[in-house]
């Protein structure tokens, strides 16, 4: 893609590229409101008893440190509303998060905390080259999950006009695209590769469609992925990040600096730390994010273990203006961690090195067995219909440069399997790029 070029605007400078003393001030005042109103709930009020600990107490930010760490099993064991903080009355909305084993975790929101919200997904929105005159067409779900509804009243804010096309049924979306001449898309990046597939299988060219910029998130996705999509659709693609946890979507956004996504730190104080000890690791060094929301009432959670590995910058200032920390493209959860034969192995590891290979399309699979006592690690990967052939010798060269890039990045060798053109699943939403299968007996 050419250089990015695009006014450089920002939705609400007076916190965006605040002071940053005044910005850690604004910060301490908000964590103490924020215990506060954690203290009405019975996992708060036992923890913090045994902790000693007060809103009074919390003198500077380092005090963070004193506080409890949440964790989705509390969560859990306060299922459904254990911790909501406000009376039901208050409450104007409950979403979910998408738990992929048993049930959901509910997040409740007041009215202030909706505005807040979508005053959060504004931000990374304009950071990303929203304007007024745009119109935008968001394929998120709209229903518990967050992606819908977070990114629908953000891009109201900015004033952008809104096609709710939620997810799902592509062909439609492409001809809601062509025909609204749609500029601005909102869904997974997988999602967006399958509709790049649509549209080139229906002869459309990348002129044909007024559609320049996407805002995607949801989902791990590396920077060899969004060149793809980028180029495949002629477009420009934004990350943001978010939880539904925290909020859902508004935790962090790209500028058109690309230099990271920056957090909205009056509202979300994000530690760095090391996944096993729980200390804080230095700027740029790879840790897990433990999130506090500052400024939210009905779930006001205080150190969130999110799972999600990235690094937090904030001494190299951003060209945009903004004095926000930045985080980096989240590499993975802890929890999607891989061990294979003692090797620990991210899928974007994988991805990245299957973007570096030219001929097949950027659809896989990993799949994991163990037949005997040894681990076996298998990564289906599609065809283009262009390269899908029955040329041996072709195969095997492919193969082998699969495999080189794949062993160089993890260290394992995979056992490669080229499939046919289309013959993965597809989603609307979050992608499912691993089946482990080593816990399961297999006859
Ligand atoms: O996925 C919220 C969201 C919706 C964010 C739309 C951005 C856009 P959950 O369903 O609770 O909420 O899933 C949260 O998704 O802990 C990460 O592991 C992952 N995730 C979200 N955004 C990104 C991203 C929403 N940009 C979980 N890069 C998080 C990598 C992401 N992973």
């Amino acid at each position: 893609m050419a250089e990015l070029i695009i006014p450089n605007r920002i939705y609400q400078p007076e916190f965006e590229c605040m002071d940053r003393a005044e910005r850690r001030a604004l910060q301490l005042k908000r964590l103490k409101e924020s215990i506060e109103r954690a203290s009405v709930l019975d996992f708060y009020k036992k923890k913090f008893k045994e902790l000693g600990i007060t809103a009074d107490k919390i003198n500077s930010l380092d005090d963070l440190r004193r506080l409890p760490i949440t964790t989705k099993q509390d969560l859990r064991d306060y299922y459904p509303f254990g911790f909501f903080a406000v009376d039901r009355s208050k409450l104007v909305r409950i979403h979910a998060s998408s738990g992929t084993t048993g049930k959901p975790t509910f997040v409740g929101y007041t009215k202030n905390d909706l505005d807040l919200w979508s005053t959060c997904c504004a931000r990374f929105l304009v950071a990303g080259g929203l304007t007024p005159d745009q119109v935008t067409q968001i394929a998120f779900g709209y229903g518990l999950f967050t992606g819908g509804f977070g990114l629908h009243y953000g891009i109201e804010k900015v004033g952008a006009a809104i096609i709710p096309a939620s997810s799902g049924n592509t062909q439609r979306q492409i001809m809601l695209l062509k025909d609204a001449k749609v500029d601005t898309v909102i869904c997974t990046p997988s999602y967006a590769l399958n509709i790049a597939e649509v549209i080139k299988a229906q002869g459309l060219k990348k002129g044909d469609l007024a559609w320049k910029f996407a805002h995607f998130g949801g989902e791990q996705w590396t920077e060899e992925m969004r060149l793809k999509i980028e180029d495949a659709l002629g477009i420009y693609a934004f990350n943001n990040y978010g939880l539904s946890e925290i909020i859902g979507p508004g935790v962090s956004g790209e500028c058109a600096a690309r230099t990271g996504m920056h957090i909205q730190e009056d509202h979300f104080l994000v530690e760095c730390l090391n996944p096993e000890t729980l200390e804080p690791v230095a700027e740029g060094e790879e840790g897990e994010l433990v999130i506090t929301a500052l400024s939210k009432e009905a779930c006001p959670i205080i150190r969130y273990r999110t799972r999600d590995l990235s690094k937090l910058f904030w001494s190299e200032p951003c060209p945009c203006g903004r004095t926000t920390m930045r985080m980096s493209r989240v590499k993975g959860r802890t929890d999607d961690m891989m061990i294979i034969r003692g090797v620990n192995v991210f899928p974007s590891q994988v991805e990245e090195a299957l973007m570096k290979v030219g001929g097949i399309a950027p659809h896989y699979l990993i799949e994991l067995y163990r037949p005997g006592n040894l681990d076996q690690a298998v990564v289906k990967i599609e065809m283009l219909p262009e390269t899908f052939s029955d040329k041996m010798d072709e195969l095997q060269k492919l193969k082998n440069s699969i495999d080189r890039e794949i062993s160089a990045i993890t260290g394992i060798h995979f056992d490669i399997q080229l499939v046919a053109p289309n013959s993965l699943e597809r989603t609307g939403g979050k992608a499912k790029h691993v089946a482990d299968y080593r816990g399961l007996k297999i006859d």
